[in-house]
């Protein structure tokens, strides 16, 4: 292979990868591996034997959980008798949650009846690579009609959710929580709220993402025009903005301010509450009238227990908490930060008391924040400190006016960009720099990070305008894994790029 250069050695990796851009997964027999013997070996295959040798590690007791999500479009009835026409898992929004214990295997049918190819990525699992879901990269993209059959350990507790990998859909109604209990869970609690934050527009008044993601990259205005005008909107000033989508509707578990989703406990009950902010270009500050939260995880790993009265979650980003249930009915506020609207649900432990207005804002959204820079690993997942055996600068490029997001200034191309190579048992360091105007949520595939010396296991984490992040991760599953920011119009846009395990 000396004679190929690195980018077009890469092409190849990729081509051998897939067997083929060209080809979608019609069926069960089409997700038979293309021969690994194609894989010129610069990079590890998705399918590749060392994929398979850390799969059969992954400790697992057994149980195989079989789940069938099909993708449809249809109408899904939003709260307050409004209804739109979308696309989701099974007319569910959000979909059905999964529940698995770590060790279980799942097993997760993807049935497409989409008039659009589409995927499943299980965001934040440390799974194996060819099921991660990246169409073109680890897979093939399920055709209209087609079925996909993931199949794959997990063998990490922790609050995850799902969704496409496909062009803009995870800002339609294509996601779910994914929840992993641990079989010997440390913490005490009597109830659990799972709740998912997202910013609407899918089928509101004829606008779709799509159209959105047209107008950013300089088309014309949809009707109505879906971008934040000049009116005053930052809450953080001079910290830069998380979106520029302006959403006619947030929601909370799929249901609008004005007709909230209601979780109902006991006074004194010990709730754990687990977070997680699927919208597509809007990060929540989330809190919770009369309670102080104690945060125990973020991104399904636990942390050093941080008292707060609020939590900023970016796009991807999840935290679980753990409260103590006043009496009463309480507001569970969720601001779209930067942008001005709230989103609600409610806590209520009476049959007595009103419930919360649509625009409540409790004092705790203005209260102590912590951040996920400042949270420490538990013990139990700290990292063992060891200095990089690699590191890997990335410059976050780009402008809202240009809309050219990237890793860079290289917009991201499945056919041609070249993979980070990085080596199976290295300490990798990833540096990043912030030279936009923008956050940017970033996301890594298959693997946590963390900042050294201690900081929260993280696989989702903000950077803010002008900043920099330093994080550092141990390269133990091997594979072809997307690295982009989460913001989904910035990630379409170009704001992706790729570690890739070099094959020895
Ligand atoms: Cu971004």
């Amino acid at each position: 292979m000396a004679m190929h250069t690195r980018r077009a050695t890469l092409a190849l990796t990729g081509a051998a990868a897939l067997a083929a851009c060209t080809r979608t997964a019609q069926n069960r027999s089409d997700n038979a591996a293309p021969d690994p013997g194609d894989s010129p070996g610069r990079f590890v295959s998705p399918n590749g034997p060392e994929v398979a040798a850390v799969e059969r590690l992954r400790t697992t007791n057994g149980t195989v959980r079989e789940v069938r999500l099909t993708a449809v479009e249809g109408p899904v009835e939003l709260g307050g008798g409004r209804s739109v026409r979308t696309w989701t898992y099974g007319g569910e929004l959000p979909g059905t949650e999964i529940r698995l214990t770590a060790g279980d295997t799942l097993a997760a049918s993807v049935v497409n009846h989409l008039p659009d190819t589409t995927s499943a990525h299980w965001h934040g699992l440390a799974l194996r690579n060819d099921m991660d879901g990246v169409p073109d990269l680890t897979q093939a993209p399920i055709a209209p009609g087609g079925e996909f059959a993931y199949r794959f350990a997990v063998d990490r507790p922790g609050t995850y959710w799902f969704h496409p990998h496909t062009g803009v859909q995870v800002d339609r109604g294509l996601y779910a929580p994914l929840i992993v209990e641990d079989p010997r869970e440390p913490l005490s609690y009597d109830r659990e709220w799972t709740v998912v934050l997202d910013d609407w527009l899918d089928g509101v008044d004829g606008s779709t993402p799509d159209a959105v993601m047209a107008e950013l990259m300089g088309g014309p205005a949809t009707h109505p025009s879906r971008m934040l005008g000049q009116r005053p909107r930052s809450v953080l000033l001079g910290r830069g903005e998380p979106g520029h989508v302006d959403y006619p509707l947030y929601l909370v578990n799929g249901r609008t301010a004005d007709d909230p989703s209601v979780f109902t406990a006991k006074p004194g009950d010990r709730i754990r509450i687990r977070f997680i902010n699927a919208g597509g270009d809007t990060a929540f500050r989330v809190a919770l009238g009369g309670h102080r939260m104690t945060v125990t995880h973020t991104d399904g790993e636990p942390v050093q227990p941080a008292e707060t009265d609020a939590l900023l979650l970016g796009m991807g980003e999840r935290y679980d908490v753990l409260v103590t249930a006043g009496d009463g009915v309480f507001p569970l506020t969720a601001l779209a930060e930067g942008k001005g609207p709230t989103a609600l649900a409610v806590l209520r432990t009476s049959p007595m008391g009103a419930a919360p207005a649509a625009g409540t804002r409790p004092a705790e959204l203005d209260g102590a924040l912590v951040t996920a820079d400042l949270m420490r690993a538990a013990d139990s997942v700290r990292p063992a400190d060891r200095a990089p055996d690699r590191t890997i600068r990335l410059t976050l490029t780009g402008s809202m006016r240009q809309h050219d997001w990237a890793f860079d200034r290289q917009p991201y191309d499945h056919h041609h960009s070249t993979p980070h190579a990085v080596r199976k048992g290295e300490r990798v360091r990833l540096e990043f720099a912030n030279h936009t105007g923008m956050w940017h949520p970033v996301h890594l595939h298959g693997h946590t990070f963390s900042q050294p010396g201690g900081g929260a296991r993280k696989d989702t984490a903000i950077i803010l305008p002008g900043r920099k992040l330093t994080v550092d991760l141990d390269a133990d599953n091997p594979g072809l894994w997307m690295l982009h920011c989460h913001n989904i119009y910035h990630s379409e846009g170009g704001m992706m790029t790729v570690l890739g395990y070099a094959s020895d």
